[in-house]
């Protein structure tokens, strides 16, 4: 078995290491223009060359949940498309998102500055239920992210494209409910998948239907928000504070404004990250399951986007 690693920004030399000692027999290589058909393929963002040389490949195995990359390019028909399926990434996203709804609640951000000034910045206690969390996807990251939200006994509302049931979760779903749900949150959460339906979601009218001093936390793709109407709502006040992992361009530009907005903090792309062992020890359990002719989770539904 033949199998490809075409990874953009990825050092491949461990990758390749891990995959060998995980499939023994199988002969695997970085991919160069040029080289032979393989039986699988293991990908971030591979170039549209790697996939038109590889017509009769059988599974292509992305190195992370989003899959919106990948779906830009013409993909080889018959070829099963699979995503990291958590992976280890879920607890990431649930100690990030708690941190920073924690973060902006207990009003840290401000005790911060004032400790640097050697100021003893005593706070309020404010009431959680005045902080209702509503969850965009409740997918294998957004289902354990609302779970961990909910221990801390906030309010906890979650979204979807078709109805879901996760206890003690308020669940809506598809566009009927999408104002319901986004009129009963204050602090949002986005973790759906960028597909032609989530693309800009968050935009002016979208957070003028949050509770007054929202707070927006985008974990998900840098294009599900529209940046001009995020500063916009943070500027008149309808939107306390943004925490902002991802953007429409990475790395943000040196010159773009969310860097120095009071109201933003930027992290960089650093939410979940993909976890070598876990990920090769996944996609080499999913090469073998689909040459026994097997079926594997993380299936990319082409129609849906994700
Ligand atoms: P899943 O595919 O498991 O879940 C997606 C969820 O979004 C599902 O609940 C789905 O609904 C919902 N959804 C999709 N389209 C719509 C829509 N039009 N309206 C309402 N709900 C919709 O994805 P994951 O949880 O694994 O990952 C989510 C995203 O997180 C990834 O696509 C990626 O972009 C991002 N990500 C970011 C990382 C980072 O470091 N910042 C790391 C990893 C992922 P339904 O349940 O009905 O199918
Ligand atoms: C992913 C990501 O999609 O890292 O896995 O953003």
């Amino acid at each position: 078995m033949r199998i490809a690693f075409c990874c953009t920004n990825t050092k491949a030399a461990p990758w390749i290491a891990g995959l060998s000692a995980a499939l023994p027999g199988a002969d695997i290589h970085e991919w160069q223009p040029g080289a032979p058909q393989a039986d699988h393929a293991v990908v971030w963002a591979p170039p549209q060359q790697f996939l038109d040389e590889q017509p009769q490949i059988k599974g292509i195995f992305n190195i992370g949940a989003g899959v919106d990359a990948l779906l830009k390019l013409r993909l080889p028909p018959q070829a099963v498309l699979v995503r990291i399926d958590d992976g280890g990434m879920a607890v990431q996203m649930a100690e990030f998102v708690c941190h920073a709804i924690t973060r902006h609640v207990r009003e840290l951000d401000v005790i911060e500055i004032a400790a640097r000034r050697s100021e003893w910045a005593f706070r309020k206690p404010r009431r959680r239920e005045e902080f209702p969390v509503g969850v965009m996807g409740l997918g294998v990251l957004g289902s354990l992210v609302a779970n961990a939200v909910k221990q801390f006994d906030y309010p906890v509302m979650g979204w979807s494209r078709t109805p879901r049931e996760l206890p003690g979760v308020q669940c809506f779903a598809g566009e009927d409910q999408f104002d319901n749900f986004l009129q009963a949150t204050r602090i949002l959460v986005c973790l759906l998948p960028l597909t032609s339906e989530t693309r800009d979601i968050i935009n002016a009218r979208t957070l003028s239907k949050l509770m007054p001093g929202a707070y927006v936390i985008n974990v998900a793709r840098g294009a599900h928000v529209v940046d001009e109407d995020l500063i916009a709502a943070l500027d008149s006040g309808h939107v306390a504070g943004a925490a902002l992992d991802v953007f429409r361009t990475e790395p943000l530009p040196a010159e773009h404004p969310f860097w120095h907005h009071p109201k933003i903090t930027v992290t960089p792309h650093t939410s979940a990250r993909t976890l070598r062992d876990e990920s090769i020890a996944q996609i080499a359990g999913k090469i073998q399951a689909l040459e026994r002719g097997e079926p594997v989770a993380g299936v990319v539904d082409l129609q849906r986007g994700y």
